[in-house]
């Protein structure tokens, strides 16, 4: 996939501290990177309703990490999906009479333009899962072929059956999340999993492959028959393929540690050594509105593109999602994006004075504040009073600029 153009980052004097992040299985925090070079997947959007707030505030978390990692002196490798062939953007297109492959495309276009727009650090690997159906068959044929998938009879459908993958052939199974089983069951029922197909060992067993049934797109895939992948297995492979095993941090929003990277992560095992996959796994907390998710099925959307369009700037809409700590869960409020742009406005008067409160301290701040666990409310605390206080240092507007631009991505 083609990715949008990347933010220039001014520079900044010297280096900052080592980011350490929550990590959900251990719930303790800890060093994000383990090394100079520190890779990053983050699970991409289905592009459909895209691109609304709850999507923006997660790949905002993201990229406030990769500009950490860039000022801790890091090369970062970034990876991300784009899941264009899914059960709920198949529905949508059949549901509105579009093409899933136009549908796919034009949203993919607006979320590119959004992230753009909005300075998030485009990905260095960045692929669809149109474009790696083959590799992805081939990961399942590796499965079978290991022993830890089976076939399910496709009702209506000559040959082979579906594929789910056994996680009984996994003894890691369950180390990433730690739920108990009926916590697993609700979530699975919940977000994509199919609990009471008949012929499945496990009931958590989660699909690698589904037999093309009328109407739905399919793909030749020899021995596995024509059909589609299912939705695990492609973030296991585009991370293993794009990055290497094991990545640093595995990102995403809340509603994906489980089921979504539990099995990504079953898959990512079992198809190499065994080891962890990943070192860390963190999430952004979920957006809502008016006290529910926001969420595509729900419908109760605020789109990035359309606060664009109504003339909201994309340092406001990075100023409201940035107040809020990226774990906690919040609401997208018209009062808290008014608040927003009043800050916004704020540090561009106190940045446009000659002079003001030491610029080496408001930079250090907003390091640490950062370091611990991406703490943007504090970061912007800082930032709000060097822009209320009152000092001589000639340098220190211009190295205010440069922090909130460098850092948090927020110009004006
Ligand atoms: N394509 C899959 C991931 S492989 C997917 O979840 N797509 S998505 O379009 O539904 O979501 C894209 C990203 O935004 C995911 O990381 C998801 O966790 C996150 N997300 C979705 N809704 C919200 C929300 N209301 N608040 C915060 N993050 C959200
Ligand atoms: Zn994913």
């Amino acid at each position: 996939m083609i990715t949008w153009a990347a933010p220039t980052i001014p520079a900044l004097p010297g280096t900052g501290p080592t980011v350490r992040l929550h990590d959900a299985t251990t719930g303790t925090l800890v060093e994000a990177a383990s090394g100079p070079v520190a890779s990053l997947y983050v699970c991409g959007i289905t592009p459909y309703d895209s691109t609304h707030m709850g999507h923006a505030a997660t790949y905002l978390a993201f990229d406030v990490l990769h500009r950490a990692w860039l000022d801790q002196g890091l090369e970062v490798r970034a990876a991300s999906n784009v899941t264009d062939v899914d059960d709920p953007l198949l529905e949508r297109a059949t549901a509105t009479g579009v093409d899933w492959r136009a549908l796919a495309a034009d949203q993919a276009a607006q979320f590119a333009d959004d992230m753009a727009a909005l300075a998030v650090l485009p990905p260095d690997v960045y692929v669809a899962v149109s474009e790696c159906v083959p590799r992805l068959a081939q990961a399942v044929e590796q499965l079978l072929a290991a022993g830890a998938a089976y076939r399910v009879p496709t009702p209506g459908v000559a040959g082979p059956g579906d594929v789910y993958a056994d996680l009984a052939a996994d003894p890691a199974f369950g180390s990433v999340a730690r739920l108990d089983e009926a916590t697993m069951a609700a979530l699975s029922a919940e977000r994509g999993g199919d609990p009471d197909r008949p012929g499945k060992r496990n009931r958590l067993d989660p699909l690698l492959w589904r037999r093309g049934r009328p109407g739905e797109p399919a793909w030749e895939a020899g021995s596995l028959g024509r059909g589609r992948p299912g939705w695990h297995i492609e973030c296991a492979v585009i991370a293993l393929d794009g990055l290497g095993l094991p990545i640093d941090v595995q990102g995403g929003g809340s509603d994906l540690l489980f089921p979504h990277h539990e099995m990504s992560c079953s898959h990512a095992r079992l198809l190499t050594t065994g080891a962890p996959p990943a070192r860390v796994h963190t999430h952004a907390g979920m957006v809502g509105l008016e006290g529910q998710k926001m969420s595509k099925s729900l419908g109760n959307l605020v789109l990035v593109g359309r606060l664009r369009a109504s003339g909201v700037s994309p340092s406001a809409i990075r100023l409201a999602v940035l107040a809020h700590h990226y774990r906690t869960d919040w609401d997208w409020t018209d009062g808290g994006l008014a608040h927003a742009v009043e800050r916004l406005d704020r540090w561009r008067a106190a940045a446009a004075r000659p002079a003001g409160p030491s610029g080496d301290r408001v930079l250090a701040q907003v390091r640490a504040a950062l370091a611990e666990d991406l703490d943007t409310p504090r970061a912007l605390a800082a930032l709000d009073d060097w822009a209320v206080g009152e000092g001589d240092d000639a340098s220190a507007p211009a190295l205010f600029a440069a922090t909130a631009d460098a850092l948090l991505g927020v110009r004006w």
